[in-house]
C-alpha cells in the first residue's frame, strides 16, 4: 500500500483498489469521480472573491452565463460529475428535495452504489473568505442491481458506509476520506491539479483543549450540554479548554482531528433535533471520526449506529477526540 508522501491521490486509488474485497473498480472510479468534482468546485470556489468583478448570483456574465449561488453550483458540478460517469445508481443531495435515481438505461441500473452528498457546506462563510467544506457519504445499494433505486438505499444506518470523506477549501484545498481502513488526507497543488498524500493515517488526539460550539445558543441548551461547557471553562487540570467555532463543520472537524478537540451542535429549546442533518453531515463525519480513532454520538447513541428515517433528519452532534465525547456523554446522562 503506497503511504509515502510524494503519492498522488490518483495513484492512491488504483494502488488500493485491490484490497476491497470483491473489487471491481466501481468504487475506485467513483472516488475518481469525486476527485474530479472536488476540483472543479475547487476552482470555483476560489474565484468566489471576485464575484463584484464577475458577477453576483442572479447576474449574466459577460461570456452570457447565468451566474450561480455556489452551493447551487457545488451541487450541480458534483451530480453531473456523478451521473456523466455511470457510476452510481441514486444520489442524495442536502440541496434536492428528494433523491436521484439514475436509471437512464439498463447497463447504469446495475451499478451498486449510492451517494449522498452535501455539495458545500457552511456556505454562508463564502461571502466572508472563510473555509468551506464538500462531505461525501457512499453505501451499498440494498435494493437488487439492475432495479430503480428506493428511498431504503439511502436510510441505511451509517455503520453500512463503504466510504466517507470532506474536501476542505481551506487556505490549501484538502480531500480527506476513508473506505473504512484508516483515514488519508490529500492535498491540493492547484498549480497542476494534482492532490498528494499530505496526511497518512490521520487519528484524533485521545484527548485535546478545544471545544468548538455555537455559544450564542448556550441559554437554550440542555442543562447537561451547559454543565459540560461550564467544564471545558473551569480553571483545573488542563483546562479551561480554548474554544474555537468557525462555523464550518468540515473545518472545525479538521482543525479538531489534527489538534485534539471535541465539536458539538446540540439539541436546544429553539431546535429540538440541533441542526445538522444526519445523512449529508453527522454520518460520514462520524464513519471518519471512528476510523481515525474518534468518537462521534447524538449525546447517547452513536451516530452511526442510529436508523435513519427520512432523508434530511436532523441530529443532536458530538464528535471529536474520544476522552471528550464520553465526558460530553457523561455530563448529559
Ligand atoms: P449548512 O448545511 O446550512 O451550511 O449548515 C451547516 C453548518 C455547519 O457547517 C456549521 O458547523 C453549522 O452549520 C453552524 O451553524 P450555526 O451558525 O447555527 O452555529
Ligand atoms: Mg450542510
Amino acid at each position: 500500500m503506497l503511504k509515502s508522501k510524494n503519492t498522488t491521490l490518483g495513484e492512491y486509488i488504483i494502488e488500493n483498489q485491490s484490497s476491497f474485497q470483491y473489487s471491481s473498480g466501481e468504487l475506485s472510479k467513483l472516488i475518481n469521480a469525486i476527485r474530479l468534482a472536488a476540483k472543479v468546485v475547487n476552482h470555483e470556489v476560489n474565484k468566489a472573491g471576485l464575484i463584484d468583478i464577475l458577477g453576483a448570483a442572479g447576474d449574466t456574465n459577460i461570456q452570457g452565463e447565468d451566474q450561480q449561488k455556489l452551493d447551487v453550483l457545488a451541487n450541480e458540478k458534483f451530480i453531473q460529475t456523478l451521473k456523466n460517469r455511470e457510476i452510481v445508481c441514486g444520489i442524495a443531495s442536502e440541496e434536492e428535495d428528494d433523491f436521484i435515481s439514475i436509471n437512464s438505461n439498463d447497463e447504469q441500473h446495475r451499478n451498486k452504489y449510492v451517494v449522498l452528498i452535501d455539495p458545500l457546506d457552511g456556505s454562508s462563510n463564502i461571502d466572508v473568505n472563510v473555509s468551506v467544506g464538500t462531505i461525501f457519504s457512499i453505501y451499498r445499494r440494498i435494493t437488487p442491481e439492475g432495479t430503480p433505486v428506493t428511498l431504503e438505499d439511502f436510510l441505511q444506518p451509517g455503520r453500512n458506509q463503504v466510504a466517507a470523506g470532506y474536501i476542505v477549501y481551506g487556505t490549501s484545498t484538502m480531500l480527506v476520506y476513508t473506505t473504512g481502513d484508516g483515514v488519508n488526507g490529500f492535498t491540493l497543488n492547484p498549480a497542476i491539479g494534482t492532490f498528494y498524500l499530505s496526511h497518512p493515517n490521520m487519528e484524533f488526539p485521545e484527548t485535546g483543549k478545544i471545544y468548538s460550539v455555537n455559544e450564542g445558543n448556550y441559554n437554550h441548551f440542555p442543562q447537561g450540554v451547559k454543565d459540560y461547557i461550564k467544564y471545558c471553562q473551569k480553571e483545573e487540570d488542563d483546562r479551561p479548554y480554548t474554544s474555537r467555532y468557525i462555523g464550518s463543520l468540515v473545518s472545525d472537524f479538521h482543525r479538531n482531528m489534527i489538534k485534539g478537540g471535541i465539536y458539538m451542535y446540540p439539541k436546544s429549546s429553539k431546535a429540538s433535533n440541533g441542526k445538522l442533518r444526519l445523512l449529508y453531515e453527522c454520518n460520514p463525519m462520524a464513519f471518519l471520526a471512528e476510523q481515525a480513532n474518534g468518537k462521534a454520538s447524538d449525546g447517547h447513541t452513536a451516530i452511526l449506529d442510529l436508523q435513519p428515517t427520512e432523508l434530511h433528519q436532523r441530529v443532536p452532534f458530538f464528535c471529536g477526540s474520544i476522552k471528550m465525547v464520553e465526558k460530553a456523554e457523561e455530563f448529559m446522562k
